[in-house]
């Protein structure tokens, strides 16, 4: 990680609640407090196409947001006092927005087209980035034409990606999101946790022969990858009668790092670079997405960036009221710090996108989860809800029960698609019935009159009531395709950024990230060694740690 000692010049900003628009909404507040959707939709009958909008093939409903155009303008303006348009100007420039590890924050470029020019001290990455786009073509055609061989002359049919955080969650969402249009014939792993059950299991009906290794860590030393690393050359070398030689046609590696890269003992020609001012939650439109384009092919990988820069575009040149990622992070803060709502459900009713949710975790909290301002000084209100979600239907079988009636306010974003990738008789209809009824149930609920009406006994009367006044945003796009997906992660980012530039936070760091990094490496010993080590730690700790030497089988 690197870090400058000098402190960077950083803009000092006006502390959040000091601000005039921040007290406007406090006093607007007051009044949609108790303000029912009931209310706002009946006064204004066009509200649900009126809050409408759609960009680049993406519809946003926000009708279902306890808002009128009162909160709507006063958030445009928090935005605008913020600084949210010069913020998005400073990182299109390429300015080093990421104040903390003083780097620029250009996951935009990597989606640029070959024409454009964004700059990085003085030079245009551009066409850096297509030149590793194309390198990743070149090498993705190869291996799924059957032209490159393993060691003993074999086709490649098992793809394993080893990597963890940043350098997993984009690529396995993104394999799970497009399996669809997936090369079939391939079998495609992932492997993340230092826990060996994951290799084990994603390697035990693999033939080493036939099994290529991407290895994908931006700094190429962190502990679960190089562990698995490690784990998967023995594993593979074994396979193919010792020859440690195997290793040039069998491993692959995706990193900044060509010297830690080139110590593993892969060829530097079989390294894929990306570049430190691509953050890794923000990295699956990199390198580190190679894995995706040996499962779609480069075409659709391409199509998956041309999504994504046209919400990037969208994002950057789009009115602050029409823009959509804009409105979805104001959305947030309107929640979080005024109504104290604590989390955000993300509920896609596509079963492709089930690791969507987890994907999002990472996104989100990992980069607005900061308690101090960029310019360190300790925040005063809320910052990220916590993310989490399943894809639905399924959760209406269990979890959706507390967001109709617990106590909690959970604004929930239903994802769903006009069409099915696999259209199976009346599944498709069944399936968008659900979304409508749901998010339409959450807003408006059922009164006790009219649970009273259907016969209810008074006594069930209060447990069948629903209070409603649940909010929700609907999104939806024609069908799941790679360029949709684009958009949609490209939106929920733009959304994340918006969050972070009205926080006043670094949205593109990760101290607490780093801190897990380091915390282990002092234990490992500890749990290793043949002598009994002296124990530094609280009585809990040295306790666990003596027990797990008496019992587990690291004691050698
Ligand atoms: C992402 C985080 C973190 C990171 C992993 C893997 O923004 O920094 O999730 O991606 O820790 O790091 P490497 O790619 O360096 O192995």
């Amino acid at each position: 990680m690197t870090t400058t000692t000098r402190r960077p010049k950083i803009q000092r900003r006006t502390t959040l609640p000091r601000r005039q628009t921040w007290k406007a909404l406090q006093t607007h507040y007051k009044s949609m407090q108790s303000m029912h959707l009931r209310t706002l939709f009946t006064e204004d009958p066009q509200r649900g196409g009126r809050m409408t909008m759609e960009a680049v093939g993406v519809l946003l409903d926000y009708s279902k947001n306890r808002i009128t155009d009162e909160t709507i303008r006063l958030l445009v303006e928090l935005a605008e006092e913020s600084g949210l348009r010069e913020g998005i100007e400073a990182m299109f420039r390429g300015e080093k927005i990421n104040v903390t590890e003083n780097r620029a924050v250009l996951h935009v470029a990597l989606r640029a087209p070959r024409e454009a020019s964004i700059t990085v001290d003085g030079e245009n990455v551009v066409p850096k980035v297509h030149a590793v786009l194309d390198q990743m073509a070149g090498f993705a055609h190869r291996v799924r034409s059957g032209e490159w061989k393993g060691h003993t002359g074999k086709r490649i049919k098992n793809l394993v990606n080893i990597g963890i955080g940043g350098s997993d969650l984009g690529p396995v969402m993104a394999y799970e999101a497009l399996k669809y249009y997936s090369e079939r014939t391939m079998t495609f792993r992932f492997v993340s946790n230092v826990d060996g059950t994951d290799f084990a299991e994603a390697v035990r009906d693999l033939q080493a022969d036939e099994t290529l290794f991407i290895v994908s860590s931006k700094t190429f030393t962190t502990l679960e990858t190089m562990t698995n690393a490690n784990t998967a050359r023995a594993w593979s070398i074994a396979g193919l009668g010792g020859d440690a030689a195997s290793v040039a046609k069998h491993f692959v590696a995706v990193s900044t790092n060509a010297a830690e890269v080139a110590k593993f003992g892969i060829d530097t020609a079989n390294m894929f670079p990306f570049w430190d001012w691509v953050g890794g939650r923000y990295s699956m439109f990199s390198a580190i997405g190679l894995s995706t384009m040996l499962a779609i092919g480069s075409e659709h990988f391409r199509a998956m960036l041309n999504g994504a820069h046209q919400i990037d575009e969208h994002f950057r040149t789009a009115p602050l009221a029409d823009n959509l990622p804009a409105l979805m992070g104001l959305l947030t803060v309107w929640y979080v710090d005024f109504f104290d709502a604590e989390t955000v459900a993300v509920l896609p009713y596509e079963q492709y996108l089930k690791r969507f949710p987890a994907y999002l975790q990472q996104l989100t909290m990992e980069s607005n989860g900061k308690h101090v301002t960029v310019d360190g000084r300790e925040v005063s209100y809320d910052t990220s809800p916590v993310y989490w979600g399943e894809p639905g239907t399924n959760g209406q079988h269990s979890f959706y029960q507390l967001i109709h009636q617990g106590t909690r306010l959970i604004p929930s974003d239903f994802i769903a698609f006009h069409q099915s990738l696999n259209p199976l008789g009346r599944h498709h209809e069944l399936l968008l019935a659900n979304v409508f009824a749901q998010t339409e149930a959450l807003a408006f609920g059922k009164t006790a009159e009219e649970v009273k009406n259907e016969g209810t006994p008074n006594w069930l009367v209060p447990h069948r009531t629903f209070e409603g006044n649940r909010p929700s945003n609907t999104i939806m796009a024609d069908r799941l395709t790679p360029e949709v997906l684009g958009k949609l992660i490209a939106l929920y980012e733009h959304s994340v950024f918006t969050q972070g530039v009205i926080w006043n936070i670094d949205s593109f760091d990760q101290w607490g990230v780093e801190l897990g990094k380091v915390l282990a490496q002092r234990i490992i010993p500890e749990l290793e060694s043949k002598e009994e080590p002296p124990l530094p730690h609280d009585s809990s700790t040295n306790n666990l740690i003596l027990r797990q030497r008496a019992r587990g089988r690291s004691k050698t």
